[in-house]
């Protein structure tokens, strides 16, 4: 039984605002020249109580992070402690899954989740909460996205890449637990939160978040600003209590047939900031600089002084902005980051402002917030302290590159998925496709590309993509209504079972393209994509500092090889949407891209090979009939590699080690890139399929490589001569 806290009864401006502390790493040298070469840290995943409400409630049972801070001594809290970063010296960390304990909160297993103990879907009526379904609840899965960051994919922390305590159980993408990153792009505020499949609104609601500051020594903007004890990262997060001091999160759904616990919008009714409930922060009369992150599931906040001053916003997601821009209000949404500067110079001793905030809850079309509660942030307290004028910036902050698209654009579209007798919705979705359809979204390093996203749902999402630092082009209003209707008569109802026929948004566009807010007008990596809007985002694959024209489709300069590993993502930034299949994988893929659209498919028989494939082969050939070739001259008689997908049914037989032959019957669809050499190709050539090869993800669909889901015996597979396989491809 939950007793709510009411919200109300919390004395606001108690608390005072703490500022997380600082992880100390192990400094690697080289012992010859004494140059730092990485900064290296373990941190580990783990829970505890910590005092997040006033003094005199209880304290609150939450999950953080936990390792070596500045002072030497081991310690462990919520918002973790900092990351600092040095532009140019990589860091390292051991991430350590320390939650030994079943989850605390409502893992609903009937969304496409991380799922470790491979649990079958629950069906109606479902279990209430607590005590939901125990082997979804433990063992706890987790993995760790460093928020803004250009890493290679398999330090991403990507949905799949998962472990649980002691790495028992790991992901389908899992490759290490111990992740690099290269510190090389500007210096910006990051921020680091779990990320696994399907319970990040959960795991990131227990307290998996922090920040991580990169600094740039070579930057001659961050010298001028307020440093030290003047400058403050501030995370806000809503948050609900039940009255022994325990989180509560809902545990009952909005759409309970579907899914018995989840909600498509976390809404908490206090807020904390910093891990502390509606905090107070003294300040001296002088200016400081703010870094705010929402790092909320679904709620967004729109910041304004109680006193109606205007504040400096000088960066936003991805580094400075061009300019500094003078605001009074600012609107940020889950993930986004705002780095503002407030001065207090002119304030009399013992001035109280406090940050308030009236964004609708949903937004847009939700309710206004309570004045007396979420309508309230925290509160500055002006101390008696000599007045300091603050400091005159340059008014170029940062030269930021233009980006020239050099690839034709994509049409992306948002959609809700919901029965017209439902209460809420049953998921959500990019472009009609499930998080598990094949991979649509194959960017070529270097090029730069536009995503047009169509958003037919009726909110604003908080759109992320993975591995890189964005520009945002425009918004546009459109006809929604129509645009749905036209979009649904050429692809049908989603979720859809094929490749989605993209609808160009040309004929539905109204009015002018709107122009990005002057605060929205430099490097991003999460954007707001409204209602009845196309927002345009212009996506460059390459370093962040690469200068205007400097990249081109297929230069890789990145310090790593970014089409490595398990690949990347893109997703809605609301946790409860991500969550529910609004996130789809991102490959980046280093040849040409013949086209998004698959264009034709053919059936092959894959006949007569039934030869044993060893579980650990990672290349693998199948002999296939001449169709393929046929079909590929029809389409593309030039092209050399070819992305595409294949579909439905594999059957396969398991040789277990004694012999016994099982049949088993997969229906799923493998995205693969084969690479074809069509000056060599001869028709009677068999067809080779590298790299991620649709073999291994059969193997990876039985969970455990080369050995039987069941019977944990080493199997092999082969394949039998009824299979058909389905070849997408698309057209040059
Ligand atoms: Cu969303």
């Amino acid at each position: 039984m939950t007793h709510p806290l009411d919200p109300r009864s919390i004395p606001k401006y108690v608390n005072q605002v703490e500022v997380p502390s600082v992880f100390k790493p192990t400094i690697v040298r080289d012992p010859s020249t004494n140059e730092e070469l990485s900064h290296n840290y373990t941190v580990f995943i783990t829970a505890f109580k910590q005092q997040l409400l006033p003094p005199g409630f209880p304290e609150t049972f939450v999950w953080g992070y936990e390792g070596i801070i500045e002072d030497g001594s081991c310690f462990s809290s919520t918002p973790g402690p900092t990351f600092e970063a040095v532009r140019g010296i990589p860091i390292n960390v051991q991430w350590v899954n320390n939650l030994t304990d079943p989850h605390f909160l409502p893992v609903d297993p009937t969304l496409h989740w991380a799922n470790p103990n491979n649990i079958p879907t629950p069906e109606p009526p479902f279990q209430p909460f607590p005590p939901g379904y125990p082997l979804a609840q433990s063992p706890v899965p987790v993995t760790t996205h460093l928020h803004g960051g250009e890493v290679r994919s398999d330090s991403d922390g990507g949905p799949d890449s998962w472990f649980t305590a002691g790495e028992e159980k790991t992901g389908p993408a899992f490759i290490q637990s111990r992740y690099t990153y290269p510190n090389q792009q500007e210096p910006t505020t990051l921020w680091y939160h779990a990320h696994a499949l399907g319970i990040t609104r959960l795991n990131v609601f227990a307290g998996l978040a922090g920040f991580y500051l990169l600094r740039d020594p070579n930057n001659i903007i961050e010298p001028l600003l307020p440093s030290g004890p003047f400058e403050i990262p501030i995370v806000i997060q809503d948050r609900s209590f039940n009255k022994d001091g325990s989180l509560l999160f809902p545990n009952i759904g909005v759409n309970p047939d579907a899914h018995p616990y989840w909600v498509n919008d976390f809404l908490g009714d206090v807020i904390m900031v910093n891990g502390k409930v509606w905090p107070n922060l003294n300040v001296e009369r002088r200016q400081y600089r703010i870094r705010f992150n929402n790092g909320s599931n679904s709620r967004f906040y729109n910041l304004k002084l109680s006193n109606g001053q205007s504040f400096m916003q000088i960066g936003s997601d991805g580094g400075f902005l061009r300019c500094p821009v003078e605001l009074t209000e600012i609107l940020i949404a889950p993930a986004e980051r705002a780095d503002v500067l407030i001065d207090f110079s002119k304030q009399d001793p013992g001035t109280k402002i406090i940050i308030t905030n009236d964004a609708f809850a949903p937004f847009p079309g939700g309710d206004r917030p309570d004045p007396e509660t979420t309508g309230q942030i925290m509160q500055f307290t002006v101390l008696d302290t000599p007045s300091e004028k603050p400091v005159i910036l340059p008014p170029i902050l940062n030269e930021i590159p233009q980006l020239i698209p050099d690839v034709p654009k994509q049409t992306l579209t948002l959609n809700v998925v919901r029965e017209e007798t439902d209460p809420g919705p049953i998921e959500l979705l990019l472009d009609g496709q499930k998080w598990a359809s094949p991979i649509s979204e194959l960017p070529q390093v270097g090029s730069t590309v536009d995503w047009v996203l169509a958003n037919i749902t009726a909110a604003t999402h908080p759109i992320h993509v993975h591995l890189i630092q964005f520009q945002l082009v425009s918004r546009q209003l459109f006809d929604a209504e129509r645009y749905l209707a036209d979009w649904e008569s050429l692809n049908g109802k989603p979720p859809l079972q094929h490749p989605t026929i993209p609808l160009d948004v040309e004929d539905y566009l109204i009015g002018k393209p709107i122009e990005p807010d002057l605060n929205e007008q430099g490097w991003k990596d999460t954007v707001r994509a409204n209602p009845n809007e196309v927002t345009i985002l212009r996506l460059r694959f390459t370093p962040q500092n690469v200068e205007t024209g400097g990249s081109k489709p297929g230069l890789n300069q990145f310090p790593f090889d970014p089409t490595f590993g398990p690949g990347y993502v893109w997703h809605c930034h609301i946790l409860d949407h991500e969550d529910n299949e609004m996130m789809r994988p991102m490959k980046v893929v280093s040849g040409p891209i013949i086209d998004n659209n698959p264009q034709t498919c053919c059936e092959v028989v894959v006949e007569g090979n039934t030869q044993l494939i060893p579980p650990a082969l990672n290349n693998a050939t199948i002999s296939s009939s001449n169709q393929i070739f046929a079909e590929i001259e029809k389409v593309c008689p030039e092209k050399v590699i070819i992305n595409g997908f294949i579909q439905k049914t594999i059957t396969y037989t398991a040789v277990l080690d004694n012999g016994v032959e099982e049949e088993n019957i997969i229906t799923d669809d493998f995205p693969f890139q084969c690479i074809i050499n069509r000056e060599d190709a001869n028709e009677d050539d068999s067809f080779t399929i590298t790299g991620s090869s649709v073999l291994c993800e059969v193997f990876a669909k039985t969970q455990n490589f080369g050995t039987h889901p069941v019977t944990n015996e080493q199997v092999a597979y082969k394949f039998v001569g009824k299979d058909i396989i389905k070849i997408c491809i698309r057209k040059s």
